[in-house]
C-alpha cells in the first residue's frame, strides 16, 4: 500500500508500477473462502443469478470528475480524494445543497437491468465519501435531509425490484468514511477540535446505518461491504452480526474483511483466466469509471460484456457489472443500449449463462467460452471461424447430438472426432451478430484434456498463467492505467540466463504459425522461442513499459499431436523482461 502510495503521490503518472498480488489483498482484505455448508441456501443467489447489476450513485455523480471547471480523470466516486480533486470535508458536504436528481426513476433501472438480463441489483447506499443515500437518522449527512431532492431513491428502488422480481443489494463502505469523525481516512477531530476515534464513528454512524440499511427497506439480497482496510476483526463481527439478525438470507460480501465473508470478490474490473472454486464474482464497469464521469464514453461494446460474463460463468463466478447514474438520476444512454442488446441476445439463448456452470477445460478457447450444466456443453463461440469448422481441443467424451441454437430454432450440428479433437461443420455465416451458442450433448459427464489446444485457423494466445516457469519468477501483478483503473495480470519476469516459461499445447493442423510476445520491459530483448525436439528460433525486438506485443517469427510443427513450447530471454534486459503470453497464428496459403 505504501509502495502505491508513493507512486501517486510522485508525480502525474498515468502508469504506475505495478503491485504485487500479495499489496493488493490488503487492499481488498481478506476474504472468506466458502459459505459454510449449512447456510448453503443463502448460495442461490449466485447459482440462480449469476449475471447483476452495481450502481454507483452518489454526491460525487452531480461532479461527474469536473470541479472548478477542471476535468480529473479516474474512478469518479474518489473525486474528493487528495489525489483527484482533493476536496475539502466541509466544501464536500455543503455540495449536497445542490444535489436534486428530479429525473431518478427508480422503476425505469430497475427494469433496465431486467432488460438486461440482470437478476440482482447492489447500489451504493454510502460510499467512501459518507453520503448517506438513503434516509439515515443516525446521520444528517443523507439524500433526504441534506438535498432539496429529500426524496429516499433507495426506498423507491426497494419498492421497484420487489414488482420486478428483482433482487436488491446495498453496497455499504464499513471502514473507509471521509466527511464522518473517526471514519477511515476520515477527519480526525469533531468540528469542536475534540478527538474521534473510530471506535466513535462505528458506534455513531457506521453500526446503526448498517442497521437502518437492513431493516428500513424489505428482504435485501446482499450487503456489499467494501475495502476493510484496518478495521479491526470486533467491528466486521457486529457488523455481519446485524446482517444475520436483520437478514438471515442475506450474502455479505468478503471485503467485509477477516474471511467473515460468505464468498470472495476478485480485484476490482479482473475477470480471472483459470475456474476458480467456491463462491466468487467479478465486479466490472461499462465503460472506466465506477461514478459517473462527464468525459468517460469508453464503453464496453455488447460483444464485449457477453465475452466477460460468460468468461466469468465460464470460470465458474458470477458478473456484477456497474452503471454509474448522472447527477440528475438519468442513465447513460449507450450503456443503457449495450446493457439491452446483451440482454436480448442472453433472452435468445439462455442456457449458456442462467443455472451453468464452469467450463470442463479451466479456461477460455481460442473461439470463445464453454459453460457446462450436467452432461450438456454450452459452446458460446465469439470468433465464428471462415471456414465454418469449429475445432474443440481434447474432448474425451463422445458426443451423442450437437445443435447450433438460435433462439427457439436449433439446427443439427454434423461432428466427427480427430486426433482428440472434435470438429463441428458449422454454417459458414454465424447466427447470432454477437455470439451463438452451440449445445453439445454428451453420452457422460464431460472429461477433457485441459492442454492448451493451438487452433489451426484462429488466433490462439496461450497466457504464463498456464506456464510451468523454471529459472525466473512468475508473480500476479496489479496496477492502475489511470486513478482508480484496476489492471491485473500474471508475468514473468527477472529471467536467469537458463530460465524458462514451458508449455504443454495440442497442435491440430501441423505447418507454419507465426509467433509473437505481449511483454513489457526497457531497452532491447532478446527471446528465444523453443518447439521441444524441433525448432529454435530468437529474435530481438524493442520493449516498452505497458505490454505490448511483438512479432518474434515463425516456427513449425511438422505434425498434428501433443508438442512442449517454452520461452526463454536470451540475451538483453533479462531483469525487466516481463512477458504475459505467447500467440500462436497459423500462416495461411490460399
Ligand atoms: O466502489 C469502487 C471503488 O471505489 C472501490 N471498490 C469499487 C467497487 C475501491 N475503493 N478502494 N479501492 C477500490 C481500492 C483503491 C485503492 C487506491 Fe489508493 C485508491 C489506490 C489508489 C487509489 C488509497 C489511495 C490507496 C492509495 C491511494
Amino acid at each position: 500500500m505504501m509502495r502505491i502510495t508513493g507512486c501517486i503521490l510522485g508525480a502525474s503518472l498515468v502508469v504506475l508500477a505495478p503491485l504485487a498480488h500479495a499489496d493488493m489483498n490488503t487492499l481488498w482484505g481478506e476474504q472468506a473462502m466458502n459459505l459454510r455448508a449449512d447456510e448453503a441456501e443463502r448460495g442461490q443467489l449466485f447459482r440462480d443469478g449469476n449475471y447483476a447489476m452495481f450502481i454507483h450513485w452518489g454526491l460525487y455523480s452531480n461532479l461527474a470528475n469536473k470541479v472548478d471547471g477542471k476535468t480529473y480523470y479516474g474512478i469518479g466516486e474518489w473525486i474528493m480524494n487528495e489525489n483527484m480533486a482533493g476536496i475539502p470535508v466541509d466544501r464536500y458536504k455543503a455540495l449536497a445543497a445542490d444535489f436534486n436528481p428530479a429525473e431518478f426513476d427508480a422503476m425505469a433501472i430497475a427494469q433496465l437491468a431486467k432488460d438486461a438480463g440482470m437478476k440482482y441489483i447492489v447500489i451504493t447506499s454510502k460510499h467512501h465519501d459518507g453520503f448517506a443515500m438513503f434516509h439515515s437518522k443516525a446521520n444528517a449527512f443523507n439524500i433526504v435531509d441534506a438535498t432539496p431532492f429529500a426524496r429516499d431513491p433507495m426506498k423507491e428502488l426497494a419498492d421497484a425490484c420487489r414488482q420486478l422480481g428483482l433482487g436488491l443489494g446495498f453496497y455499504y463502505s464499513h471502514w473507509q468514511d471521509w466527511t464522518a469523525p473517526g471514519g477511515g481516512r476520515g477527519p480526525e477531530t469533531y468540528a469542536d477540535g475534540t478527538r474521534a476515534t473510530f471506535d466513535d464513528y462505528f458506534r455513531e454512524k457506521c453500526l446503526p446505518q448498517v442497521e437502518e440499511i437492513t431493516t428500513g427497506y424489505g428482504p435485501i439480497a446482499i450487503v456489499w461491504f467494501d475495502t476493510p482496510g484496518g478495521i479491526p476483526k470486533k467491528y466486521v463481527e457486529q457488523l455481519v452480526a446485524v446482517v444475520r439478525k436483520n437478514q438471515p438470507d442475506a450474502l455479505v460480501s468478503g471485503r467485509a474483511g477477516h474471511g467473515l465473508g460468505d464468498y470472495v470478490t476478485n480485484g476490482d474490473m479482473h475477470v480471472p483466466h483459470q475456474n476458480i472454486e467456491g463462491m466468487w464474482e467479478s465486479v466490472d464497469t461499462t465503460n472506466d469509471s465506477w461514478a459517473y464521469a462527464w468525459y468517460d464514453e469508453n464503453w464496453k461494446t455488447p460483444k464485449e460484456i457477453l465475452r466477460r460474463l460468460v468468461a466469468c460463468v465460464g470460470r465458474g463466478g458470477t458478473y456484477m457489472l456497474n452503471i454509474g447514474p448522472r447527477g440528475d438520476g438519468t442513465v447513460p444512454d449507450r450503456a443503457a443500449r449495450a446493457l439491452r442488446a446483451a440482454g436480448d441476445w442472453l433472452r435468445r439463448d439462455p442456457q449458456a449463462v442462467y443455472g451453468a456452470g464452469a467450463s470442463p477445460w479451466g479456461h477460455a478457447l481460442p473461439w470463445g467460452d464453454v459453460t457446462a450444466q450436467g452432461n450438456r456443453l454450452f459452446l458460446t463461440v465469439f470468433d465464428w471461424p471462415a471456414s465454418g469448422r469449429l475445432h474443440v481441443p481434447g474432448l474425451k467424451t463422445p458426443i451423442r447430438g450437437a445443435r447450433l441454437l438460435d433462439g427457439d430454432a436449433a439446427t443439427a450440428v454434423a461432428h466427427e472426432s480427430l486426433q482428440g479433437w472434435a470438429r463441428l461443420e458449422l454454417p459458414a455465416r454465424a447466427p447470432g451478430e454477437l455470439a451463438s451458442v452451440i449445445e453439445l450433448e454428451l453420452a457422460s459427464a464431460p472429461e477433457v484434456d485441459r492442454t492448451l489446444g493451438i487452433d489451426p485457423e484462429l488466433e490462439t494466445e496461450v497466457l504464463v498463467d498456464f506456464a510451468e516457469v523454471t529459472g525466473a519468477a512468475k508473480e500476479r501483478v496489479s496496477w492502475m492505467e489511470k486513478f482508480g483503473e484496476w489492471k491485473e495480470i500474471d508475468r514473468v519476469h527477472a529471467w536467469e540466463k537458463d530460465g524458462a516459461a514451458r508449455w504443454e499445447v495440442l497442435v491440430f493442423a501441423p505447418g507454419d504459425y507465426e509467433v509473437s510476445l505481449t511483454y513489457a520491459g526497457t531497452g532491447r530483448i532478446v527471446w528465444g522461442v523453443d518447439v521441444e525436439g524441433g525448432e529454435h528460433i530468437q529474435n530481438q525486438q524493442n520493449a516498452s513499459h505497458n505490454y505490448q506485443r511483438f512479432p518474434i517469427g515463425w516456427v513449425n510443427f511438422p505434425e498434428a499431436g501433443r508438442y512442449a513450447v517454452s520461452v526463454s530471454c536470451v540475451d538483453g534486459e533479462r531483469e525487466p523482461a516481463s512477458l504475459k503470453s505467447i500467440h500462436f497464428t497459423p500462416v495461411a496459403w490460399k
